[in-house]
């Protein structure tokens, strides 16, 4: 700081998860912050289409006019408010309570990022707990599956490196070659969708070897015999035929997963974003059950680690997301995949108005096309955002948001167990006001009672906002001056998950064999493999190219890629595919090339990746519809086969060289 500036941003030294510091992401912050392209006060459409500054005063009172006239017109549940994954924290959630207190509105369940995994992790061993992230320095073997560590969680990698120092096995699987890959022993490149296959041939060659762990088995596995017998039907060929992953690199992994323990399995996001992602999960579960990888230092399955969730209902995806009623105030009624479609289905009442904060749907959600539709079909929309994105150019009016260092908040994480203060470092600019303060001064316009607000919301200040995240640390016993001097372990974190053997599903073991999957999900009680309802596994069709569409190394999905420090390094969108499947078009590096399919089209420059599988190709999402490199444009909205999630990757395509204009 200097001068009420902030000038550097400096790693916690309390933090044990991340001593590093922050990547590229965090540091361009300073830039961020101050951007020219940052909004600065209320901005209303005009009949041109572009906008135009408009006083706090009147925004409000537009919104509040129009807010009165849906729910005269309609009732509250023609309101949609969508919320996303923008800077979480305990007061940026604030929102949902101002629209209870509304009367309701219509919100969404599911969620873009994670669902899939964590219900089949919550089926399989009743509850999401994860080692602390240090832990995995103890393991032997480490499967880093469907997960890019290097580029999404690079502090991940200090741990791996630390275990690859002692002699530890490091194993990838990834269709792509990516940094985390550059320092695997091996490399397994699956194709996309099919390592539900893979897992059940891996457990068919552990199994048949014997080397399966039967006291653990008979101490705390639901399911053995049934699930033994049904992978016998994975064998090494139709393993590799289905996957595309060579006998040889099977046998291998197999051997090292019966063999060399302790072993963690680290899954990513990316790989359950199919529609048969859950079932899949499951089976790579199923790997470290058979062979006694939980409880122990260097042992275990690293998803998603929940210990700092204490103050929601995250840990069951199904309560805090039910596709009922809530209280019978709030209107769950769509699912945030189908967004788009669910939009315009919605009747009685038709949706009118919609509220859009800490998330960019537009280009993040499946089905571009549709969900564009549908915002256009409503008759008021605000965005309240930094930045005008592809949703803050859709709406009426945009509302300027603090950023995070605008505000203090309490955060939690979902890889490390540590809470954190994040305090306010610097005053807003401009006009710009915090989500509190601007639901205070909306709930008063809609005539919600002073005492009514105070319930919910911190009234104005920063005294009044710590007093407000006190009380909500009081239940814990944590003080706002604990973690001013530094992270607190959140209580129920754990340095080694399952150490106490308790697993919290029906039958308090870890179930293999789940009732409670093919109840609530249809799917069998088995993990069993289904090709994904788009998947190009035939390499026949008029869309033979499956399109993957990760997370990049230098954005947060539509972040931070406007900023100049970024753009040295990621200066635009590009299409990665493999030589072959270059070769066979007659396309070269460099190329303009169209990708398309029945939903949409993308034109992008040709980038020929060595690393790639032949049969997928790669564009990474997050690009706004100016830079032409919006990949939702091409997926449709279709949810995973558990948890509500959106299977992005159930998406082929065809490339071609694209036309001279
Ligand atoms: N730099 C950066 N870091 C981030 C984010 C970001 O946007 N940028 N986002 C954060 C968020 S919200 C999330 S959810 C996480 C996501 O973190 P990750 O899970 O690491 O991210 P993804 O890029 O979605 O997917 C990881 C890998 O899965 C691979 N994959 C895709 N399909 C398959 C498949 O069928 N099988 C296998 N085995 N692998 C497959 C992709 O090629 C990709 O390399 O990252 C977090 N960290
Ligand atoms: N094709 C494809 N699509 C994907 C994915 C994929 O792998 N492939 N990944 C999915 C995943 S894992 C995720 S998590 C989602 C992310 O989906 P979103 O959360 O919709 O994506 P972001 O681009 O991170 O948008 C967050 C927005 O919140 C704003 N923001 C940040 N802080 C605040 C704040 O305090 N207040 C307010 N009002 N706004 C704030 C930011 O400026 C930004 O515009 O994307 C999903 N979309
Ligand atoms: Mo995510």
């Amino acid at each position: 700081m200097e001068a009420g500036r902030l000038v550097a941003i400096d790693p916690h030294p309390g933090n044990r998860a991340t001593p590093d510091g922050p990547c590229l992401k965090g540091l361009s912050y300073l830039e961020r912050i101050y951007s020219p392209q940052r909004i600065l006060h209320p901005l209303r459409k005009t009949r041109t289409g572009d906008f135009e500054r408009i006083l706090w005063e009147d925004a409000l009172d537009l919104i509040a006019e129009r807010l009165r006239s849906a729910k005269a017109k309609a009732g509250p549940r023609s309101v949609l408010y969508y919320s996303a994954s923008g800077t979480k924290g305990l007061l940026n959630g604030c929102g949902m309570a101002f629209w209870r207190l509304f009367g309701g509105c219509t919100t969404t369940y599911g969620d873009l990022c994670w669902p899939a995994g964590l219900e089949a992790t919550r089926l399989t061993l009743g509850d999401n707990r994860n080692s602390a992230p240090w832990d995995i320095a103890h393991a032997r073997l480490i499967v880093m599956w469907g997960k890019n560590a290097a580029e999404t969680n690079l502090h991940q990698m200090r741990f791996v490196e630390q275990a690859l120092e002692k002699g530890a096995t490091f194993v990838v699987v990834d269709p792509r070659r990516t940094q985390t890959s550059e320092r695997a022993h091996l490399l397994l490149q699956p194709k996309p969708g099919t390592d539900g296959a893979l897992a059940l041939g891996l457990a068919h060659l552990i199994i048949e070897a014997d080397l399966v762990d039967r006291d653990f088995i008979e101490a705390h596995v639901l399911g053995y015999e049934a699930f033994a017998e049904s992978v016998q039907a994975w064998t090494p060929a139709r393993t590799a035929a289905v996957t595309g992953v060579p006998e040889i690199h099977l046998r291998r992994l197999a051997q090292d997963l019966g063999r060399v323990k302790p072993a963690t399995i680290c899954a990513g996001f990316g790989m359950q974003r199919y529609t048969n992602s859950g079932q899949t999960l499951r089976a790579i579960i199923a790997l470290l059950a058979i062979t006694g990888n939980f409880g122990k230092p260097g042992s275990g399955w690293l998803y998603a680690n929940l210990a700092t969730q204490i103050f929601g209902p995250l840990k069951d995806p199904l309560d805090c997301y039910p596709p009922e009623e809530q209280g019978g105030i709030v209107r769950v009624s769509l699912s945030t995949a189908r967004l788009g479609k669910d939009m315009l289905a919605q009747h009685d009442p038709a949706l009118g108005f919609a509220w859009v904060e800490r998330g960019n749907p537009m280009s993040q959600n499946p089905d571009t096309s549709t969900l564009r539709e549908a915002f256009r079909q409503l008759d008021f929309r605000v965005v309240v955002d930094e930045q005008l994105t592809d949703t803050a150019r859709e709406a009426d009016l945009v509302l300027p948001s603090k950023s995070l260092f605008e505000q203090s908040d309490v955060i939690g994480a979902y890889w490390h167990g540590y809470l954190q203060l994040r305090q306010k470092v610097i005053e807003p600019p401009g006009e710009v006001k915090p989500e509190t303060e601007i639901y205070r001064e909306l709930g008063a316009r809609l005539g919600m009672s002073t005492e009514s607000l105070d319930a919910i919301l911190p009234r104005a200040g920063d005294a009044a906002v710590e007093a407000w995240l006190q009380a909500r640390l009081d239940p814990f016993a944590i003080t706002l001056d604990q973690l001013r001097a530094g992270p607190v372990l959140a209580p129920g974190s754990e340095e080694v998950a399952f150490a106490d053997g308790r697993y919290t599903t029906p039958s308090k073991r870890i179930e293999l064999f789940s009732q409670e999957a093919e109840r609530r999900w249809q799917v069998e009680p088995l993990p069993t493999y289904h090709e994904p309802q788009e998947s190009n596994a035939s390499g026949q069709g008029r869309y033979p190219l499956q399109l993957l569409t990760p997370n990049t190394k230098n954005g947060i999905h539509s972040q931070f890629l406007n900023l100049e420090v970024i753009r040295q390094f990621e200066p635009g969108p590009v299409l990665y595919m493999g030589p072959e499947d270059a070769e066979a078009r007659g396309l070269r590096h460099g190329d303009q090339v169209r990708i398309h399919n029945d939903r949409g089209e993308l034109s992008l420059p040709l980038n020929i990746d060595f690393g790639l599988r032949s049969g997928v190709v790669v564009a990474f999402n997050g690009w706004d519809l100016q830079s032409g490199g919006t990949v939702n444009l091409l997926s449709v909205g279709r949810e995973t086969d558990m948890g509500h999630g959106a299977a992005f990757h159930d998406n082929v395509v065809e490339v071609e060289k694209a036309r001279k204009k």
